[in-house]
């Protein structure tokens, strides 16, 4: 039967990859150890796809920090600068930095939590085939006995993701270069083809996204061009995370012989059964369609029925279906076989990396013995439980385990904000219950705008009176140094070697030791620092109703980070404040203001794994009214500045611009719905991190918070060029440096990017912050770096005009 899968998570099932990394750059081990870690992973990886039963198993989804980089790599694309001794240490100077070297840029994969490193292309780039990754992994695999299919990124998402080297002239774009990457890409497919490989993925999610007519001219020249080589690879073109729209007749007209479709995110689901289908499908009449019908990114099992009546149907258009993942599996942790923990009622609903390959597989099973039935629409494929080939299944079958669409949701019963409640349509917003704190809002009862707030003027004098700043005020994102100990005193915790009291005490003593830090570096507005949190989402999850957490559910989120994306399963409320007594301590600590730290509701939602029986809108909502609940419950401990993040807020746009507004509506309407019950002297800050300032700033203007960090320190000059920057009406503060490296930045480095900020902004509306927490930093970078932001702030101050 024909199954695959997209791509494959390459961290390790318990991080070996990320422990490899860590201890290569400390210096711990060497190069060759990592790169035998690798050759493990890559092994383990492939047997294992091949023992579940894969039909055809990828091969180059292994990176050791991203494909995008690698792809840079392999075409030459690597810019003078970050040459380095060993074809890693090029790739971990560019991903990473080295003394004297910023790093690329980074930013979001799409509308996903993983990074990946913008690649440079100017004019002038030479472009050569470089290394030998995707040839080398194919010789690896097949020296193990598996021929494999290797994985690329496509030339125009490749190109269409890149930047503009600094100093390319006016007017170019990376795609400019379409016709030279083309021509490395012939080389390499020319390479495969001698190598003997049959097919090659070619990745591109550039395509569901909305694009002009010059870029899908650049995806027909390309594909034309590559399909018109006599020695080649099949080519498999994928796209993932959306519909294809118009870019879906012009790959069609290409001679690649395999287009891969994300039936899950496509334009409504599995359906394909809007209007214009079978025109649309009709194109693929000759293709092989690599039908993505299990979710690369959601959690939870396929409904087997419902995946099985769209491949039937697409079965009547298509030349051959191959049953696959909506994309990679990079997205999801390894197996739900290893949380023993979780509540079995959950665990049953669950579908991880290695149960989504099961699932592919069973459901080529069930395609290949599914009759060809007479009518090619979804309504006419009969339920699969008639099938033959059912027996075949044991009864952990995942037929077995489905019901009705989103049953295997309702784990905890309803509580007070009822599922089906259009909380965000038309109720009050304060839909009672003990959740939402009752007050001024529940009594205005109006949803559009969120009442209470004055305008911005109002706050800002109430609040220069109330808290007394210097202009250009200095202060952190929220988060120190998670230090080993502290994880450490967590773990012990966990495993019950360390209780209750001991372990608060050892919190206690962490913000005793951040507080009087801040006070020595001479910080206006300090923070607490967060030691009781091991992830700012994970951490709200595991104090909310209608989460659960995992133990061993990690995800890559770039290079060696990851995370562990808490599964949103059931209505959320707050059964007791979360933060309160933390952010109180710290403030019994100090006579500065201590500032509270929340997350906010969208990025509580964008960073964990979502029920997918309700709109996200109204998800999103319930979680607002929790952070809603905490902020009233900060306020009345007396904490006078509130920080409320929203560094997700991009993250869950969606990528087609028609969604687009529509989208922003909400997601600002459930910030302010968390926020607006702040008096006039309480200051609300908001973080974001990756804000494209040209995309989001109309966006975080409608926010309505008093202060917004954003990161920038890699691309300072362009931040406070944008308009809306220089328009923007609020205190804000453009990171001054990259928490993302280790590099320490210096005074003068730090001042001219201050003396610039207030060229750009009034001096008393600027703030002075990292561009983002500094969790992942050691002591000695944050101590070296913060006290140059203080040293460079002060300078700058003294020599502001007055009233600037
Ligand atoms: N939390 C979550 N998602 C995120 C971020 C976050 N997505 C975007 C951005 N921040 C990504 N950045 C990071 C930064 C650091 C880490 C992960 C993502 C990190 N992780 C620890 C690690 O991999 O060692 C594990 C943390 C833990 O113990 O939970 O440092 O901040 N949800
Ligand atoms: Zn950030």
């Amino acid at each position: 039967p024909d199954s695959t899968v997209l791509g494959y998570p390459r961290i390790g099932p318990r991080r070996e990859l990320k422990r490899a990394l860590e201890s290569y750059w400390e210096g711990r081990c060497t190069l060759e150890d990592l790169r035998s870690t690798g050759r493990e992973l890559r092994e383990r990886t492939w047997r294992r796809l091949e023992g579940l039963g894969l039909g055809a198993v990828p091969s180059n989804t292994f990176s050791f920090y991203d494909q995008v980089l690698d792809t840079a790599v392999s075409l030459g694309a690597v810019p003078a600068r970050y040459r380095a001794g060993s074809p890693e240490d090029t790739v971990f100077a560019m991903a990473r930095g080295t003394d004297g070297v910023a790093p690329l840029r980074m930013t979001k994969w799409f509308d996903t939590n993983y990074h990946y490193i913008v690649p440079e292309i100017g004019p002038g780039t030479e472009f050569a085939p470089a290394g030998d990754k995707p040839v080398s992994e194919v010789r690896e695999a097949r020296a193990l006995g598996l021929r494999t299919r290797p994985v690329l990124l496509g030339p125009v998402t490749f190109l269409l993701l890149s930047q503009a080297a600094p100093g390319s002239p006016a007017g170019f774009v990376p795609l400019d270069r379409l016709a030279d990457v083309v021509g490395v890409y012939e080389r390499l497919l020319g390479e495969l083809a001698a190598e003997g490989v049959e097919w090659v993925q070619l990745d591109e999610p550039a395509l569901v996204a909305d694009r002009t007519g010059a870029e899908l001219e650049a995806v027909r020249t390309a594909y034309q061009r590559l399909g018109s080589l006599t020695e080649r690879p099949g080519l498999f073109v994928a796209s993932y995370f959306g519909h294809l729209g118009e870019a879906l007749p012009v790959l069609a007209g290409t001679p690649v012989e395999a287009i891969g479709v994300d039936l899950v995110h496509g334009a409504a689901g599995y359906g394909f059964s809007g209007q214009g289908e079978t025109a649309e499908l009709e194109v693929l009449a000759g293709k092989t369609v690599v039908a993505g019908v299990v979710s690369g990114r959601e959690v939870w099992r396929t409904d087997p029925q419902r995946a099985l009546a769209a491949l039937v149907a697409l079965r009547a258009h298509a030349g051959r279906v191959v049953v696959s993942t909506s994309c990679s599996l990079l997205h999801v942790p390894y197996d739900v076989e290893l949380e023993s923990d979780l509540d079995p009622r959950l665990r049953r609903r669950l579908s991880f990396a290695d149960q989504k390959v099961g699932e592919v597989v069973e459901l080529a099973g069930l395609l290949d013995a599914a009759p060809l039935p007479a009518a090619p629409s979804v309504a006419a494929a009969g339920p699969a439980t008639e099938e033959p080939g059912r027996e075949v299944m044991g009864p952990a079958s995942l037929l077995d385990a489905a019901g009705s669409p989103g049953a295997h949701l309702r784990v905890t019963p309803p509580g007070p904000v009822a599922a089906a409640q259009p909380v965000a349509a038309a109720g009050p917003v304060a839909a009672p219950g003990p959740v939402a704190a009752p007050g001024p809002v529940a009594a205005a009862g109006a949803a559009a705008e969120e009442p209470g707030r004055s305008p911005y003027p109002v706050r800002a004098a109430a609040q220069a009176e109330h808290l007394r700043l210097p202009p250009l005020a200095t202060t952190t994102i929220g988060s120190f140094p998670q230090t080993g100990e502290l994880r450490a005193a967590r773990a012990a915790l966990a495993a019950g070697r360390l209780d209750q009291d001991a372990y608060d005490r050892r919190v206690r003593a962490e913000i005793e030791h951040v507080i009087a830090l801040q006070e020595r570096l001479g910080l206006d507005v300090l923070v607490h620092g967060e030691p009781e949190r091991n992830d700012m989402v994970q951490y709200f999850a595991e104090h909310l109703e209608g989460f659960a957490v995992t133990r061993h559910g990690w995800v890559q989120s770039y290079g060696s980070r990851c995370t562990r994306p808490p599964i949103l399963h059931g209505d959320v409320r707050r059964p007791a404040p979360i933060t309160v007594r933390w952010a109180s301590y710290a403030r019994s600590l100090t006579a500065k203001p201590v500032k509270g730290m929340l997350t906010g509701p969208v990025t509580i939602v964008a960073w964990s794994f979502v029920r997918d029986d309700l709109p996200l809108r109204d998800v999103v909502f319930q979680v607002a009214d929790a952070v809603r609940a905490e902020v009233a419950d900060l306020e009345r401990a007396g904490i006078s500045i509130i920080q409320v993040d929203e560094p997700a807020l991009r993250e869950l746009m969606p990528l087609r611009r028609a969604s687009q507004e529509s989208y922003l509506e909400w997601a600002v309407r459930a910030y302010r719905r968390a926020t607006s019950s702040a008096g006039d002297r309480t200051q609300i800050h908001t973080h974001l991190c990756y804000s494209d300032a040209e995309q989001i700033l109309a966006a975080v203007d409608a926010l309505d918070a008093d202060v917004t960090s954003i990161e920038s320190a890699r691309s300072h000059a362009r931040i406070l060029a944008e308009p809306a920057v220089a328009g923007f009406g609020r205190g804000l503060g453009p990171g001054v440096y990259d928490i993302h490296s280790p590099r320490v930045p210096g005074v003068t480095q730090v001042e001219a990017w201050l003396r610039a900020a207030v060229e750009a902004l009034p001096a008393a509306r600027v703030w002075v912050n990292p561009d983002c927490g500094l969790k992942t930093r050691t002591y000695a970078q944050v101590e070296a770096a913060l006290a140059a932001m203080v040293t460079a702030a002060r300078r700058v101050r003294e020599t502001v005009p007055a009233g600037r």
